[in-house]
């Protein structure tokens, strides 16, 4: 071949076409301002998933950098392993032990997170009920009255005269405070929480020796575990990990949604709407990012001050519209009814609006590189906590402390509002949004489906069993940019109301679904089967029922756990038709929430990828062996139809051991059926 014609090919072979927006966001929103990140030359997430591939070996889940003699690399051979797997790290680590101790500090790293969250918020209960802060109160007494019990804190006093009598709200929330920031730091007993779980599983649990000690003991308990030459059996390493994921699901993140729930109101179903184009040109524009409800409480009052309206229209703009990305939008949706902007993959979008005049970020899922899209545009990131600073010249740290809250917010506020005036390109927002309904707490959906007075999972029960509703799918977890956003969200779980199975949503993918109009009661007739279009339609609720945060995971097992409770659907939520799904997961976060969900009795699937391919042993114990001992197990499929179906299998596997498969054989419904669902 001539000299020119091998230059020819090989520079062709280097000028690789970027995909069209449209193949990499689903909604259209985030389409068009990824072409505008292009015309403006600004590089965002979706630019570098072009030019950076995932490391092979890490995505196997065998490489090794847990000492200096490594890393220690050991991928899998093309021609896949013939006998004996003779692979080992220079320590000796076999693949099982490195994709063991990796997964582990995956879990470790996921706990931590959440459970550090849970903690942030204890501490602030805690000064809330000494009365040290006069930002935060205990607003849900109900909810106190139900949870203390849960930490052997009495609701009630004998008087002198024998009478028994209501125990002293303060006193009660005050004992909370003290017996729930003590779960962190415990080093012997159990995390008192843990027993909420059905009693099978918590048996089978202690049987097992899982029970948490402590939440903070078993995190660490991981890192030691897995530092070189300590625990190098995978088994035991999955033992330690299922101990630190108990410690989250039904400790740290449980513990931190009571309390929010306390301070800030349990949520109920309120209705708001979703995507870029809530956000205003005529607005100060406030994007609030990140985990914690913490501070975006405060920023929510502090944005419907007088005197702060006042102070906008005096820098030009009509009022101050708050939108919120990841987690925290989550927070203030369920309880206030602020509108999402987005989810994780439309922070930067959202600053390449022009339209944001600050982003406000706290903690978790924060992408470093706002910084540099907010520097070609006047937006202000501001960051908040001391645990997550951005080095970047363009950031401002307005540190919150949650004895000055409310100051701190208002400064932020007004940080933001005098930025309006400094829009210096030109603003183009998306002329997207849609409706939705959220904030369906598991003490919500119980109200909805049972009324005031006779609340109650029940007629969730009796329409499982009569088929109307084939099961439950929990679909949660975040966006990964090495598949295109929210596609495998929507398309799961589009899949699953189809076939009857209702959903219950938190985090990134409850974005996308309110994003596709599924939060709404009239998707229901719209992309459900016809049992559930039918109940959706009778109860008057969205076939998507969003809970809440990443934290807020642990309303799932509460809602798992009233099924249970209900009766009819066997003993332990490995009896119940239900399967768990994580399409676009990317964090050490879904990690450690598949994991609880696993040892709790779920059947979960993780889409996209899984880093464990590299070491086949140890796959097989999480995918297979894994049900054999806790009844669920970890399973992986990228594809979002098979996904969807790997997941009706399931359902139809726990439906035919209860012996309500044949149920699903059912005619049409006639008036008289109506009348009896409504009122089952
Ligand atoms: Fe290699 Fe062992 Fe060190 Fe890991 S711990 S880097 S496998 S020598
Ligand atoms: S925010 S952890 S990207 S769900 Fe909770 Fe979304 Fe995942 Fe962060």
């Amino acid at each position: 071949m001539a000299t020119e014609d091998v230059k020819a090919k090989t520079t062709k072979k280097k000028e690789k076409v970027a995909p069209k927006p449209a193949d990499l966001a689903l909604d259209v929103a985030s389409q068009e301002m990824i072409a505008r990140s292009r015309e403006m030359e600004i590089e965002t997430i979706f630019d570098r998933a072009q030019t950076m591939k995932p490391c092979n070996i890490g995505v196997q889940g065998t490489c090794c950098k847990n000492c200096a003699q490594g890393p220690c690399r050991l991928p899998l051979p093309k021609s896949g392993i013939e006998g004996k797997d003779t692979r080992k790290g220079l320590c000796g680590a076999t693949p099982e032990t490195i994709a063991a101790r990796n997964f582990a500090r995956m879990v470790a790293g996921g706990a931590a997170a959440h459970s550090d969250h849970g903690r942030g918020v204890a501490e602030t209960f805690l000064a809330a009920a000494r009365k040290e802060t006069h930002d935060y109160s205990i607003k849900d007494t109900k909810k106190l009255l139900e949870i203390a019990p849960d930490f052997g804190v009495e609701i009630t006093v004998e008087g002198e005269d024998g009478q028994v009598m209501d125990r002293d709200i303060d006193e009660i929330a005050l004992e909370v405070a003290e017996k729930a920031l003590a779960q962190w730091g415990q080093q012997q007993g159990e995390v008192m929480t843990v027993k909420r779980a059905p009693a099978p599983r918590y048996e089978l649990w202690k049987k097992l020796g899982v029970v948490p000690r402590g939440i903070d003991r078993e995190i660490v308990e991981i890192m030691h575990r897995t530092h070189i030459g300590v625990d190098q059996d995978y088994e035991n390493i999955v033992e330690q990990c299922s101990r630190a994921a108990i410690a989250d699901g039904w400790g740290g993140s449980m513990i931190a949604t009571d309390l929010q729930d306390i301070l800030f109101g349990c949520p109920y179903p309120v209705k708001s709407s979703a995507n870029l184009g809530i956000l205003k040109e005529d607005h100060v524009n406030i994007i609030i990012h990140g985990h914690e409800p913490l501070l975006s409480e405060m920023i929510v009052q502090a944005a419907e001050l007088p005197e702060m309206i006042e102070l906008a229209k005096k820098n030009g703009a009509k009022g101050i519209q708050l939108g919120g990305i990841c987690c925290t939008a989550n927070e203030i949706l369920m309880r206030h009814g602020v509108p999402l902007a987005g989810n994780f993959l439309q922070q930067e979008l959202a600053i390449v609006t022009g339209a944001v005049d600050a982003m406000v970020v706290d903690v978790q899922c924060i992408m470093e590189n706002i910084a540099n899209v907010a520097d070609c545009f006047h937006t202000k990131i501001i960051t908040t906590n001391p645990r997550a600073k951005i080095a970047s010249g363009h950031c401002l740290h307005i540190e919150f402390d949650e004895h000055t809250a409310f100051e701190d917010a208002k400064r932020i506020v007004q940080t933001a509002i005098e930025n309006f005036p400094n829009r210096e390109k030109e603003v183009i927002i998306p002329d997207q949004r849609h409706d939705l309904v959220a904030g369906f707490s598991y003490e919500a959906i119980n109200y909805h489906l049972g009324g005031t007075f006779r609340g109650s999972y029940v007629p969730l029960n009796d329409n499982i069993i009569n088929g109307r509703i084939r099961g439950i799918g929990g679909v949660v977890g975040c966006n990964n940019a090495r598949t295109m956003l929210d596609d495998g969200h929507i398309t799961v779980i589009k899949e699953l109301i189809k076939h009857d199975v209702i959903v219950l949503t938190t985090g990134c993918n409850a974005i996308a679904c309110a994003k596709a109009g599924l939060l709404t009661p009239e998707s229901a007739k719209v992309f459900c089967g016809p049992g559930l279009a039918e109940v959706c339609e009778t109860v008057g609720i969205p076939p998507v029922l969003h809970m809440g945060s990443c934290v807020d995971n642990s309303r799932i097992l509460m809602a798992a756990t009233e099924v249970v409770k209900a009766g009819g659907l066997g003993n332990d939520i490995s009896d119940v038709p239900v399967a768990g799904s994580a399409p676009e997961w990317m964090s050490e976060k879904a990690i450690s929430i598949g994991h609880y969900f696993v040892v709790s009795g779920v059947y979960t699937v993780f889409g996209v990828t899984f880093p464990v391919s590299g070491a086949p042993v140890f796959e097989d114990y999480l995918y297979n062996k894994l049900e054999g001992i806790y009844g669920g197990m970890w399973d992986l499929e990228a594809d979002p139809i098979k996904h969807a179906h790997k997941m009706i299998a399931h359902i139809d596997k726990k439906r035919k051991a209860l012996g309500i498969d044949k149920a699903r054989e059912r005619v049409l419904m006639d008036m008289a059926d109506r009348q009896k669902l409504e009122a089952a």
